[in-house]
């Protein structure tokens, strides 16, 4: 139990003997008509038999029709209940969508009944699950009067699974789909992740890596479809649609077309086919992700085709069944010359994208990432995202710790997604945030929502460190309701995970609140970026990208630092955000600290803000960094006998390589900058 399987699903035993004879009293009886059919409902049944005698020691009697004590459960979407409809029929109508669940105590003149409902199965799962959130976190079911709904119709997760069974940038084991080119249907961890995914509101799952290899091309192939249906129905019974990313050249690749050219009619009837074959297996399939034309996928540019062509070949093939096409969005040239001033990785997406804006068909979608570069620990928010009024957008998010970490160190990356969400674009005026475009309330969408790469793997605990779970506990709440608070969500979590010691929720909470910033100060300064090990993404490498062919520069030479991405004098990156933001980002004086170096080259002398020179706040957040790091190791230690041993001395070991690994950060980067600057430390620390 304790080596993390269960993750937030735990269920361990409520300790407060008045709320478990609460809970005992509501829950002894549980009306659900709908049990007995396969499906989300009888999924959320089992749910509530696997955690109540668990919660409670009380196995739950499942009746169908009205119960016969005073106090029951009742579960079933609103169609299923005579005799409920009435005082929950308002407020249910008052959802706007067939997501959204209502808790509430009724009382009757012969009983009273906490009933779980909406309009769909879907809704009343999430239901049971927010209902058990609650008692995990040992609150009152008493009196509920709960609606909730979704913030976003699309809350989508991405795997990077290679069918050999690794993972791209995975840190957590192996695939949980897939070991030697086979794919792990019998495995008991597929009803498992379900189970996890749908608590948090997942609704959509893409099984394999966006960069489709030869082994993965066959998914949509008569050899493999029936065993990726037999994935789809586990989703299904969780509500949850399954999406594959396709290789653009499938055609080719499989030898049935010569060509991938978009604009061919055997391409366009070939992919036709693939679509009825397809959903002949899997009827309510989700659709297609798509990496064309980037780090060397095929794509339509090899026929002098854009993006709209391709992505609009496979959104035809879809549209008869409903499905979606993903298409991303990173595309740049990663065979830039690094001699080259003039090239700007960062300005490549929205040059290449924003001039389509209203050629894509209904059902296509383009994945943004959620800064212009790719998932560094700073960024600036992706211009392109709500440039495209009349294109269908959902959010890239990377939950996977692939430049923040690896799941080595502790970054919780709530705060860095609530900023991004938060940003205002000013696309439309004031109030047009990431997060109300991404829920489609900016432009008028079909279709949108938010994507991230997932950090599961066949460890144990899914996740590698368990602390990481965190992050995709809270991926899932935040992508349900954004206004929760980074806070809220951390305390949540570390409720449910570690129910049994106020003193853990308590400093687990503030490390977690703090661990993106203590990782930043560690790492590469100021919004710069990069200064990683090449391809491995973990320790620092300052010049190990600088003559790459990857367009990943910080132009550190003896007198400064940082990008000219100013329209003035620099790659005019800046121009692509409304004025307002242009002006702010383009001005040395308005432009926030943090993402200084992102846009502008700078003397190491230049005075912060804060009131620091860049040299300075380099070495003063490198040696704060790790301080950090040392106070949070003795503040864990003081926990011991608080947390089980497994998870105590896990963490404790994860701990200490994040403090060796942020040493070396610390070292190597004030090193570099103090043989490249000449400039001693004010406070006289050792640098090497
Ligand atoms: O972040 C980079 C990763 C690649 C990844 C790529 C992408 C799947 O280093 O491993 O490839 O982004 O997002 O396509």
């Amino acid at each position: 139990k304790n080596n993390g399987y269960d993750a937030w699903l735990r269920y361990d035993k409520v300790k407060d003997d008045g709320l478990a004879s609460q809970y005992r009293e509501w829950t002894a009886e549980i009306v659900a008509s709908e049990a007995a059919v396969e499906g989300p409902v009888a999924s959320a049944i089992k749910e509530l038999q696997l955690a109540l005698p668990r919660l409670i020691g009380q196995t739950p009697k499942l009746v169908e029709e009205k119960a016969a004590s005073k106090r029951f459960l009742a579960i079933g979407t609103l169609n299923s209940f005579s005799y409920v409809e009435e005082a929950v029929q308002g407020p249910i109508a008052a959802l706007n969508d067939d997501e959204g669940y209502l808790l509430k105590t009724i009382t009757a003149a012969d009983c009273s009944y906490l009933v779980v409902t909406g309009k769909t199965e879907r809704a009343v799962l999430y239901g049971v699950f927010h209902l058990l959130r609650l008692m995990a976190q040992g609150e009152s079911i008493q009196s509920l009067q709960l609606a909730e709904q979704p913030k976003y119709r699309l809350r989508m997760i991405n795997h990077w699974d290679n069918m050999d069974g690794s993972i791209e940038r995975g840190y957590a084991g192996r695939s949980i789909f897939y070991r030697n080119n086979e794919l792990l249907v019998d495995s008991p961890r597929i009803v498992d992740y379900a189970r996890l995914m749908a608590s948090i509101g997942i609704n959509g799952i893409a099984i394999n890596n966006v960069n489709v290899h030869r082994a993965e091309t066959f998914l949509i192939t008569d050899k493999l479809l029936p065993q990726v249906a037999q994935f789809a129905a586990i989703f299904r019974s969780y509500g949850i649609k399954l999406f594959l990313s396709v290789n653009y050249a499938a055609t080719i690749e499989l030898g049935e077309v010569d060509t991938a050219d978009p604009l061919d009619p055997r391409v366009q009837e070939w992919w036709k086919q693939k679509a009825e074959q397809i959903y002949s297996v899997i009827p309510d399939f989700g659709g297609f992700v798509v990496k064309a034309d980037s780090e060397n996928r095929p794509g339509p540019f090899t026929y002098n085709r854009d993006h709209a062509d391709g992505a609009n070949m496979l959104g035809e093939a879809l549209k008869p069944y409903g499905g979606l096409v993903l298409w991303r969005c990173f595309v740049y040239d990663c065979h830039q010359d690094w001699r080259d001033r003039s090239t700007d990785r960062a300005r490549a997406a929205y040059d290449h994208f924003k001039p389509l804006d209203g050629r894509f068909l209904d059902n296509v979608i383009l994945q943004i990432k959620n800064g212009p570069m790719d998932f560094q620990v700073r960024e600036p928010v992706s211009p392109l995202f709500g440039a495209m009024p009349n294109t269908n957008a959902v959010m890239e998010f990377q939950i996977t710790q692939e430049y923040t970490g690896q799941q080595r160190h502790v970054c919780f990356l709530i705060p860095q997604w609530k900023e991004v969400l938060e940003f205002d674009t000013k696309v439309k005026g004031d109030g047009s945030t990431v997060k109300e475009i991404a829920a489609g309330s900016i432009h008028p969408y079909a279709h949108s929502g938010i994507t991230a790469v997932t950090n599961v793997g066949d460890d144990d605990n899914w996740t590698g460190h368990h602390l990481a779970q965190a992050n995709l506990y809270g991926y899932g709440r935040l992508l349900w309701n954004p206004e929760l608070s980074s806070e809220q969500i951390a305390e949540e979590w570390v409720r449910i995970t570690f129910p049994d010691s106020d003193a853990v929720q308590q400093l687990l909470v503030k490390f977690l609140l703090e661990s993106w910033s203590i990782y930043e100060s560690y790492t590469s300064p100021l919004g710069v970026g990069w200064m990683v090990t090449p391809h491995y993404h973990y320790g620092p490498d300052i010049d190990g990208y600088e003559y790459s062919k990857w367009g990943t520069y910080h132009f550190a030479d003896h007198k400064g630092i940082g990008v000219n991405r100013t329209v003035a004098s620099g790659t005019g990156y800046t121009s692509q955000y409304e004025p307002e933001h242009a002006a702010r980002y383009e001005s040395l004086e308005t432009c926030p600290d943090e993402l200084l170096l992102f846009f502008h080259h700078v003397p190491y002398t230049h005075v912060l803000h804060s009131g620091k020179t860049v040299i300075q706040h380099i070495y003063d957040t490198h040696f704060a960094g790790v301080e950090r790091v040392e106070y949070w190791i003795e503040r864990w230690k003081e926990l011991a006998g608080e947390v089980d041993e497994q998870r105590f001395a896990h963490i404790s070991g994860r701990l200490q390589e994040q403090l060796e690994n942020s040493k070396e950060w610390r070292d190597i980067v004030n090193t570099y900058f103090f043989r490249k600057s000449g400039i001693a430390d004010e406070k006289g620390r050792t640098i090497y």
